[in-house]
């Protein structure tokens, strides 16, 4: 069906604790300027209210997740993330979302891209921002996605089906700057990445408990400095260049844990701080917590021998499968990472995008 400019099939998904708008990549131009400029009109960016568009007024709920076919023949389809930024024009393909990755199995068996199975239906995703593969398994009784379920996650009201999330090990090494622990400006950190680029810091090396609200986080300027200090000088040494305009590295806060969890996080991504933390960052703490030496070994508590992880967050925890163990080059390295999350579609349908005309330069 020919569709004027400006009016886009679009299914609004919750993915687990993030939200986001979910396409066909055959529904949205093929030219990346483009595509992000159409983007930022559908989610009513740049606003800090988004009042114009889909988007919901934070980072986690102002993603976009394009979705196609794959070519790679370990993979059903492909998944690209694109953060759309709240309050500046700005759209980046920089991160990946492990929390939006939850939808991308029951998006492709809505839009036909992949069959359900009678039962259950796992689906190969490829992750176009790092080139990762993921496998989510799901309930389709009957052939249909079945959204209800008794899965609870914390962040997210209710229980939900749910999406089982298998991790292979990635490409890149776990610790990209090849040492479990650095100096950054007199402050000791662990920069690893088991999905996404995360520095570790100890809460108490910041003067804070580790413990705090994300608002009152966000609310001190030193701290941010401080943050922001350390994020550009860890982009680098972790190889990811100038940082200053990406969202990645993220920074997460480590503390001993306060509810039978293996350790407290807060974590920035990397402004704003998250309401809980996302799945491929958790999945890098979890890593992370694991290597000796590194920041988070001295304050974690984990059980030798289990491959479980707890991490506490500021709405309740995260449950990672989480195993490392030795690289080929002696340092650590990431084995399996599994995950459940769950996902909900809320509304398909048309979305009218702003039009070029009156939005916002
Ligand atoms: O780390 C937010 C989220 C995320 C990313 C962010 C995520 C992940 O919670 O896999 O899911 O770190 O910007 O959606």
């Amino acid at each position: 069906m020919n569709r004027p400019p400006g009016e886009v099939p679009c299914l609004l998904m919750r993915g687990g604790t993030s939200k986001g708008a979910y396409f066909l990549a055959s529904d949205l131009p093929a030219d990346p300027a483009a595509r992000d400029e159409l983007l930022l009109r559908i989610m009513g960016s740049p606003d800090e209210r988004q009042i114009d568009g889909l988007g919901g007024a934070h980072p986690l709920t102002s993603k976009a997740a394009v979705v196609s076919p794959s070519a790679d023949p370990h993979a059903d389809v492909d998944y690209l993330f694109l953060q759309v930024a709240v309050d500046r024009p700005e759209v980046t393909s920089s991160q990946n979302c492990g929390n939006i990755l939850a939808g991308i199995g029951p998006f492709a068996v809505e839009r036909g891209l992949v069959a359900a199975g009678e039962e259950r239906t796992s689906v190969r995703v490829r992750m176009v921002n790092s080139g990762d593969l993921a496998t989510a398994t799901f309930p389709t009784p009957g052939g249909r996605v079945d959204y209800t379920g008794d899965a609870e996650i914390s962040g997210v009201p209710g229980t939900a089906a749910p999406v089982v999330i298998e991790f292979p090990p990635g490409g890149g090494p776990l610790l990209p700057t090849g040492k479990a622990r650095d100096e950054i400006h007199g402050t000791p950190v662990t920069c690893v990445d088991n999905g996404m680029p995360t520095v570790l810091i100890a809460a108490s090396d910041l003067k804070v408990t580790g413990y705090e609200t994300p608002r009152d986080l966000e609310e001190d300027p030193a701290l941010a400095e401080r943050l922001r200090g350390i994020r550009l000088a860890a982009g680098r040494l972790m190889g990811l260049g100038d940082v200053s305009g990406t969202t990645v590295p993220k920074l997460t806060l480590i503390a001993p844990p306060r509810d039978g969890g293996a350790v407290t996080t807060r974590t920035f991504i990397p402004v704003r701080c998250h309401t809980s933390i996302g799945v491929l960052g958790a999945a890098s703490v979890a890593a992370g917590l694991r290597v000796e030496g590194g920041v988070g070994a001295d304050l974690a508590r984990l059980t030798p021998g289990d491959d479980r992880v707890r991490i506490e967050h500021p709405t309740g925890f995260l449950d990672i499968v989480s195993g490392v163990g030795p690289g080929a080059d002696g340092l650590p390295a990431a084995r399996r990472t599994a995950v459940v999350r769950t996902a909900r579609k809320i509304f398909d349908g048309t979305v009218f995008a702003r039009s070029a005309e009156t939005a916002p330069p």
